[in-house]
């Protein structure tokens, strides 16, 4: 197969640079805090947006020029579509990859032959992935597109249709599993409604927890060791998705005892669709231990839709990577760009610039992190705000040894508590823009 990308060479650190396609900042070798920037970062490139999207939206179609795709919906198509993919991600330099099944391998009329085509990708997909070393991050299947899925997938009023994507999870977990992959998302792509009259709410929970639990034994009847996680998203397609938020995911999953087989994948675009920022929602997964994967984009805040932009907001990404270095890094989780290129970035090399930006905002923002947490400028000043709990009363609180009884007695004899510190909210946001 020629080249689809000929005119870009693999993408090279080069600080002093003026070529845009350059790293300025991502430097795959640099040690930070005991690892390297590659090992802590985990980039991924996800096969729908940057091989699938064509760039059309609601008012037009598509512009993106895909010199190798001839835009056929056939098997041999969709190899060479998946050997592009590869030369991208080798070019650009990521270690991973993601995909929904229906990404790689075309949907055919029945089930079992749509299930032959996945299996002859496959192949090519390993064999890629031999070639070069790209792995993949996580595998999850499309449930949300074809019309059988237009009342949900697991929370369909229709229970053929809950079998349907069982059998179509069931497959996509052991292509995953045949390619050695490291996880495996669930994003409820319209498990949610779109009228209430229409829906009876707690069978569709119970449904869909169901479903969640039949992947959890299928996952150990057929050995697959990779992660299990959640994507929370508010809202679109539907109006409403019971995964909203971070910590609506939490409650289902506790509420159905699934807390110990699934973590949560946290994106961007949709943080701030559920009205919370993208650090809200990344500190609340690590509070409660659930912090598994990163679908890195940007919304645009002006805009109430899923614009699934490159991330390039260093505040973003500095946030971000402090709360996850906190929390010990990426394990089997990485930062998957769920980010396609604006529709008037019509051409290729659009591709590379759009990725290239992502890694080294992602860069800065671990670097920067890294920077202020070596100085202690943010832990001292959280350690001295709540030191009033590591000795005396607060200690004995927190060890469980005083009721409201004896905490009365205390408050009765001490009087009015001393005022606290200043929060130095001003002092804390400065601080921080000296190493952005
Ligand atoms: C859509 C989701 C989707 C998931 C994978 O908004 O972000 O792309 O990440 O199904
Ligand atoms: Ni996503
Ligand atoms: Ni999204």
């Amino acid at each position: 197969m020629a080249e689809a990308f000929p005119k870009v060479k693999k993408i090279e650190y080069d600080p002093k640079s003026r070529n845009p396609l350059t790293f300025k900042h991502y430097n795959a070798e640099e040690v930070v805090e005991g690892k390297t920037l590659a090992e802590h970062l985990r980039f991924s490139v996800a096969f729908w947006h940057a091989f699938r999207n064509d760039g059309h939206d609601q008012f037009g179609v598509g512009t993106r020029q895909m010199p190798w795709d001839d835009g056929s919906d056939s098997l041999a198509n969709a190899k060479t579509r998946a050997r592009a993919a590869f030369e991208f991600f080798e070019k650009l330099g990521v270690g991973f990859y993601c995909f929904h099944d229906r990404d790689v391998a075309p949907e055919a009329d029945t089930l079992a032959e749509t299930n032959k085509n996945l299996d002859e990708i496959v192949k090519v997909l390993q064999a890629e992935q031999q070639r070069t070393g790209v792995k993949l991050l996580w595998g999850t299947a499309c449930l949300f597109a074809h019309p059988r899925y237009m009342h949900g997938a697991a929370t369909s009023c229709n229970a053929d249709v809950f079998a349907y994507a069982a059998a179509q999870v069931a497959k996509a977990l052991e292509v995953t599993q045949a390619l050695g992959g490291g996880g495996y998302v669930f994003w409820g792509g319209r498990e949610g409604y779109k009228s209430l009259l229409n829906t009876d709410m707690g069978r569709e929970l119970d449904h869909l927890a169901k479903f969640l639990h039949m992947a959890v034994d299928y996952k150990k009847q057929i050995g697959f060791d990779g992660q299990f996680y959640i994507e929370p998203k508010p809202k679109e397609p539907t109006k409403h998705q019971y995964d909203s938020d971070a910590a609506a995911c939490y409650a289902f999953l506790q509420r159905y005892d699934l807390t110990d087989h699934l973590k949560l994948n946290l994106e961007a675009n949709h943080a701030t669709l559920a009205g919370h920022s993208f650090h809200h929602e990344l500190e609340f997964a690590a509070a409660v231990g659930m912090l598994g994967s990163v679908d890195a984009n940007r919304g645009d805040l002006m805009l109430g839709w899923d614009t699934d932009q490159f991330p390039t907001d260093l505040y973003d990404t500095t946030f971000a990577m402090l709360t996850i270095l906190k929390a010990g890094g990426f394990t089997t989780g990485g930062l998957n760009f769920d980010a396609h290129v604006a529709r008037e970035s019509f051409e290729p090399v659009d591709l590379f610039h759009a990725h290239i930006g992502g890694m080294d905002a992602f860069a800065r923002g671990l670097k920067a992190a890294a920077a202020i947490r070596a100085d202690g400028v943010l832990d001292d000043f959280l350690k001295q705000r709540y030191s009033s709990w590591d000795s005396g009363i607060g200690a004995d609180i927190e060890a469980g040894k005083l009721g409201f009884k004896q905490l009365s007695e205390y408050m009765l004899k001490k009087g009015e508590p001393a005022p606290n510190e200043s929060g130095r909210v001003e002092m804390l946001e400065n601080i921080l823009n000296e190493y952005i």
